[in-house]
């Protein structure tokens, strides 16, 4: 029989088969010698328990892709969400999830969220996204304006909301999907008392999909790579590859480069180019330093 692990706690797991049956599970001390730890996504062979025993995770199916805070795996699409305002959108960060999200090989959708606050600022920002591939939106969780075009967006893909804390993100999954998460900040906390951790927990939702309900998305912390591999993951550069004097270029500040030439030109936006050159130097940095 196969599940995907929804959530774990306490090394008990909790996955639910096609069918829309759920088991308790543990993993079998084989995973466990091989310190091959089940991950909420993973895609598993189980064996069910006995009444009221509980069952068996035998074997974990190859993942598609993984991320390691929070450890989860197979996410299909990241919704980036920032706030036109309150607080005010925080666009490199926007870039920086963008390319970890590209890098770990899971598709990106942005939502520009508060729409009602500033909506001169929200086009603005989903003009700065023109070729990036990420289908930037406009969203208002709290009048529900563009949700629809979201929530059709992510019919049966399971999915995850990442972004500025503030920006919108648990009432948007409750918008959506008529859930009721705490929003707001940081009651939870408070509520909770400072030695418990909230886990990770998927949440099955109406058209076969599934949403990662988190309370911290970081996505933030990157690993080292060539930063000539950087400019793959800025899909507006992709027409202009290969035009450029120098190969490969780095379309920062070489000249005679068509990326740079496509940003004087109106075709790039400006902004979004150099974020993208702070981030490079960012990488060549941390490229020099990769054996301190
Ligand atoms: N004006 C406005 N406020 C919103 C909107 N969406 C969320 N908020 C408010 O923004 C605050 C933070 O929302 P929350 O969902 O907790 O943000 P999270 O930290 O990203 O999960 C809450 O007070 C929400 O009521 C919106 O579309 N417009
Ligand atoms: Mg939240
Ligand atoms: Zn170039």
């Amino acid at each position: 029989m196969t599940g995907v692990i929804l959530q774990g706690v306490g090394g008990f797991y909790t996955a639910r088969d096609a069918a829309g049956n759920m088991y308790t599970l543990r993993a079998q001390g084989k995973l466990r010698r091989e310190r091959t730890k089940p991950k909420v996504g993973d895609s598993i062979e189980l064996v069910p328990g006995d009444g009221e025993a509980h069952g068996w995770i035998r074997r974990i199916l190859p993942r598609r892709n993984e991320l390691v805070r929070p450890p989860v795996a197979n996410i299909d699409v990241i919704v980036i969400v920032a706030a036109a305002a309150t607080p005010d959108p925080d666009l490199m960060m926007v870039d920086r999830l963008m390319l970890n999200a590209r890098r770990a090989g899971i598709d990106v959708l942005l939502a520009v969220n508060k729409s009602d606050l500033d909506p001169d600022r929200a086009r603005d920002i989903l003009s700065q996204y023109r070729g990036a591939q990420a289908s930037p939106m406009m969203v208002c969780a709290d009048t529900g304006e563009g949700l629809d075009a979201l929530r059709r967006k992510l019919v049966g893909k399971v999915h995850a909301l990442a972004g500025q804390s503030g920006a919108g993100k648990s009432t948007m999954i409750n918008a959506l999907y008529g859930l009721a998460l705490e929003t707001g900040g940081l009651s939870r906390r408070i509520e909770r008392g400072k030695n418990t951790t909230r886990h990770c927990q998927l949440i099955p939702v109406p058209g076969g999909g599934m949403v990662l309900d988190t309370p911290g998305f970081s996505l933030l912390e990157s690993d080292v790579f060539d930063p000539v591999e950087m400019k793959d993951s800025w899909p507006e550069f992709a027409p202009y590859e290969g035009q450029c004097f120098f190969q490969p270029c780095y379309h920062a500040t070489e000249p005679r480069c068509a990326v740079r030439d496509a940003v004087a030109a109106g075709e790039i936006d400006p902004r979004r180019h150099s974020r993208y050159a702070a981030l490079l130097d960012e990488m060549k940095q941390k490229w020099r330093d990769r054996y301190d």
